[in-house]
């Protein structure tokens, strides 16, 4: 199988509203990152995913685009966005734009045009239905932001499709200029020097609205080696698609190598058990810390050759691991260190989203005045409607809400958190006192080493990169594996849990130690007592 850099680096994602604001507005910016390189290039990292950074009147934060070929203006100038690819790459640093085409804004030129009538040109870039024989909306597709996906046209009398905001207008894929428009559009952004995309909700470009099928549409394939073929096939680049539903085998289809399409894709099925079955991601039950790690393993050995994994805990639109899934007061540091680890050390390419280096956590709120995310704000809105308590609704919003990862990130210990001269547009988590980059990087132990030192392993040590994964059967709350690459073999082990655990793994010797979440050095697994949160990999013999 042909090796690409895209697999050897490790990506790491800007959330530009809540990076690094330079002029003072409260609003995180392009100089702001361009200011933070050294930081990024100390971290070790290859690439950056930049959430959208275009021109948007931020309904749904930069997801409704107006403009795909101009820079939002709290942002910056498309001169910066210039200055941001030439001044990353000379630290060895891709940029990996976001790349947001099922939907735009409906501010957007098209969207505007095609509201003028039935007889626009660019009437049918979007997906337009009349009303039910009842008069009501065409179907019962529902939009991920709460409510109806159709939303009335009352000019033309006909409903547009918005499966998330109302002011995000699905584009309709099954017309030729739609995707050549978009097609244009990628190639604008190769020209500039771009190391790739990653492709919001692209899953959903098949749908077939009238039959209510969103994900995984019959034409979705068709259409993305369309899209290979005409912008970023035979460059070289990153292509990531977001992808809720995919399986293992729907993960083959976007990235095997053979069929040209994606170079790798974000599954989700870790990320759902915490969910109630059938429900929805605010309804949460306890982690099955044994259906995790099957799950993740099952990922690691289905793909083979015919796919590459695409690895991380954290995103712009989920919580903080350590307060998801560890412990974020206790066990702060070990926790995080540990989801790092069992991170990194698995096949495929990580993806560390800003400030989990440096073990942020959520952001709790007691009002929803003090949301800002619409998904959120929406959820809060028809559950009130439902009969649901505010206590209840807003315990959700602390658990699962977007602005968890979006609270802006902790630079220092001064005002703001050194992320703002001005007044922050999402308020600063209040223990950025403690956490925050300044201390991390004045403390040898800190999580950010940690990162750091497992993006060094990965330059150095092919195995990480390569090498095969098989799970080891284990009690429940301990996650075990092995990594095996050209006669080496590596142990991996977390104890995903507040309590001691035993270990037992006579079946072998330790013969180096790697990485370690604790101080005292590993010499034997036979019977080893792991603490709470306890992580490690060490090079091993098998007997
Ligand atoms: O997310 C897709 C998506 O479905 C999310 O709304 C997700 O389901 C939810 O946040 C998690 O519960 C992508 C982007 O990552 C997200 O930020 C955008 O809001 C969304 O698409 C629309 O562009």
């Amino acid at each position: 199988m042909k090796k690409h850099w895209w697999q050897e680096v490790v990506i790491y994602q800007v959330y530009p509203r809540s990076f690094k604001d330079s002029d003072g507005d409260g609003i995180g910016d392009l100089p702001g990152i361009i200011e933070k390189l050294p930081y990024l290039e100390k971290l070790g990292i290859g690439g950056i995913w930049l959430s959208p950074v275009y021109q948007s009147p931020n309904d749904d934060n930069g997801y409704d685009i107006s403009d795909y070929e101009n820079i939002m203006a709290e942002f910056g100038t498309m001169a910066d966005m210039e200055q941001l690819i030439a001044e990353a790459a000379k630290r060895g640093i891709k940029i990996i734009m976001d790349l947001v085409v099922n939907h735009t804004s409906d501010e957007h030129r098209w969207f505007v045009e095609a509201k003028k009538g039935r007889e626009n040109p660019y009437r049918d870039y979007y997906v337009w239905a009349d009303p039910a024989k009842d008069g009501g909306v065409p179907n019962g597709l529902g939009s991920t932001f709460s409510g109806t996906a159709w939303e009335l046209d009352e000019a033309s009398g006909q409903y547009y499709l918005h499966l998330f905001s109302k002011k995000q207008p699905d584009l309709n894929w099954e017309n030729p200029q739609v995707r050549q428009a978009v097609y244009d559009m990628m190639n604008f952004w190769i020209d500039k020097g771009i190391g790739g995309f990653r492709m919001d909700v692209i899953d959903l470009i098949g749908k077939i609205p009238e039959k209510e099928i969103t994900g995984n549409g019959p034409k979705l394939h068709e259409y993305l080696q369309e899209m290979n073929q005409a912008t970023f096939g035979g460059k070289e680049l990153l292509t990531v698609g977001e992808t809720w539903g995919a399986t293992p085998e729907i993960a083959k289809l976007y990235s095997n190598p053979a069929r040209q399409e994606l170079s790798m894709v974000f599954q989700f099925e870790h990320m759902g058990l915490d969910q109630e079955p059938g429900k929805e991601k605010w309804d949460l039950q306890p982690l099955d810390v044994g259906a995790l790690k099957h799950a993740l393993a099952r990922w690691q050995t289905e793909l083979g050759s015919e796919g590459w994994n695409s690895l991380f805990w954290e995103n712009h639109d989920l919580p903080r691991i350590i307060s998801r899934w560890g412990n974020d007061s206790r066990y702060r540091e070990a926790s995080a260190k540990l989801f790092a680890i069992l991170l990194h050390m698995m096949k495929g390419t990580p993806y560390v989203y800003q400030g989990e280096e440096i073990g942020m956590t959520n952001a709790p709120v007691t009002d929803i005045s003090e949301v800002a995310d619409i998904e959120s704000r929406n959820m809060y809105h028809e559950r009130l409607a439902k009969g649901f308590t505010k206590e209840a609704i807003l315990a959700a919003i602390n658990k699962k809400g977007r602005d968890n990862a979006r609270t802006p990130m902790q630079w220092d210990a001064t005002k703001e958190a050194g992320f703002t001269t001005g007044t922050p547009w999402l308020a600063v988590n209040p223990n950025y006192r403690e956490i925050n980059v300044a201390a991390a990087l004045a403390d040898p132990n800190s999580i950010f080493y940690t990162y750091q030192q497992l993006i060094k392993l990965r330059k150095e040590h092919p195995l990480m990169i390569w090498g095969d994964f098989e799970l080891l059967s284990t009690p429940t709350t301990i996650f075990a594996y092995l990594r095996r690459y050209e006669g080496e073999t590596w142990l991996v082990v977390g104890n995903f849990s507040d309590d001691t655990q035993e270990l037992h793994l006579p079946q072998f010797s330790v013969l180096a130690p790697v990485i370690h979440n604790y101080p005292e050095k590993i010499t034997s697994v036979a019977h080893r007592l792991l603490a709470p949160w306890e992580a490690f990999t060490v090079k091993v013999r098998e007997e």
